[in-house]
């Protein structure tokens, strides 16, 4: 029998972290639902004391993820803005953070208007370039944070080059995994300190949670998050562990069809007059389809288009009948979205601009549905 650290991608996904009930047998992981543990007696108990510390359901999410990502430790948070916040409260005032310069608009708006506020400072860059990165770097920085691929205009860190870097400086990388998920991109095996994901999206796949994970080799970090997870409580329930965690058992089974259809859409809108661009790193003509290719193994289900104008945009969104305008992403359900007014509102105009994010930029997260009614569906959307 191979070791945990020998099986593949996808016995992981079904059994890491996970085995029968020790009390009753039962295949599936508890959803133990309690705030406390009874102790046999002072200082005497089997691990667990009080449920914001540590729960056995929370506990065998956080090794499942753990194990996806090639890592050793899961945190696992509330929410993915929850996660990228405890990442950043391992700072402390006076310390400097290099983050992207398109990130998830919550993650712009967490830093920008609630961390800097406390003596914390942001530089924010495009991480494409990494010149820039390298130039952007003080004596202060302890943390570099990237999204890759980038929401919404999907734009590439070299994951390789950037931890080179940080190393130098001794600061953390730490990395925004969602879009990717570790079955197509590994950024720990890349150099990077640290992944985070927004599990609310492909790792639950199920649009039925908010959630956030953090995932680290290193025991410094860990312990500093588990330490903010008592200390300020931003943990999962139960409910919400077990429904992650029946949603990474079929990872690996929805990336490969977001993955499928999210290749076919894109080419087809890259072959259509009514769209503009079509950012979607498996495309040839995506500026790093090249690098992507390096660091993934594939590219999921998000794309995202420019239409022209808002006018249009807001028509497409509109006319879509299986496509369904809503924030967030990553479901095996098809979404569209217009992140100028959604998902990145609070980013000021004249960024969102120069970033890419027009008022005719439409995004779409690819679900499972069949490919063909999706293109259907987009067909008739585009007028
Ligand atoms: O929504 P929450 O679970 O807190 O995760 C925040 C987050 C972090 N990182 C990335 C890359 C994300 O896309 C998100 C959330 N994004 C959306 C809700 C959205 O529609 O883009």
């Amino acid at each position: 029998m191979a070791t945990p650290s020998e099986l593949r991608f996808a016995t992981l996904a079904v059994h890491a972290g996970q085995r029968p009930d020790p009390a009753t047998g039962a295949i599936m992981t508890p959803i133990y639902q309690t705030s406390t543990y009874a102790q046999e007696a002072i200082g005497v108990h089997k691990g667990y004391e009080y449920a914001r510390v540590s729960n056995p359901t929370r506990t065998a999410l956080e090794a499942n993820v753990a194990a996806l990502e090639g890592g050793k430790y899961g945190a696992a948070f509330a929410s993915g803005l929850a996660a990228i916040e405890a990442i950043v409260k391992l700072l402390s005032a006076g310390d400097h953070v290099v983050c992207g310069n398109n990130v998830y608009g919550g993650t712009d708006r967490l830093f920008r208007h609630v961390l800097s506020r406390l003596g914390l400072e942001f530089t924010f860059v495009d991480t494409r370039d990494l010149r820039a990165l390298e130039n952007s770097i003080r004596k202060t920085t302890r943390l570099v944070f990237v999204e890759t691929p980038t929401n919404p205009v999907m734009h590439i860190t070299d994951i390789r080059a950037a931890a080179e870097i940080t190393r130098e400086v001794r600061a953390r990388l730490v990395v925004d995994n969602t879009f990717a998920t570790p079955y197509f991109q590994r950024p720990l095996e890349l150099g990077a300190d640290a992944v985070v994901h927004s599990s609310t999206k492909y790792l639950n796949g199920h649009s039925d949670v908010v959630g956030g994970i953090v995932v680290t080799n290193d025991d410094e970090t860990v312990e500093g998050l588990r330490f903010l997870q008592k200390s300020g409580g931003a943990v999962p329930g139960p409910m919400d562990c077990f429904l992650i965690l029946r949603g990474t058992k079929t990872l690996h089974i929805r990336m490969e069809a977001h993955d499928r259809n999210g290749r076919r859409i894109a080419e087809w809108l890259a072959g259509d007059r009514r769209v503009k661009a079509v950012q979607y790193p498996g495309l040839p003509s995506h500026t790093q389809h090249e690098l992507a290719r390096r660091q993934m193994r594939g590219f999921g289900g998000m794309i995202a288009i420019e239409v022209g104008s808002r006018d249009r945009a807001e028509a497409v969104c509109s006319r879509t009948k299986i496509f369904t305008l809503a924030e967030s992403l990553g479901g095996v359900e098809s979404l569209i979205s217009h992140p100028a007014t959604m998902t990145h509102a609070a980013v000021p105009k004249e960024t969102r601009d120069a970033l890419g994010i027009t008022d005719g930029l439409v995004r779409l997260s690819v679900g499972i549905e069949h490919v063909d009614d999706l293109i259907a569906d987009l067909d008739q959307a585009l007028g």
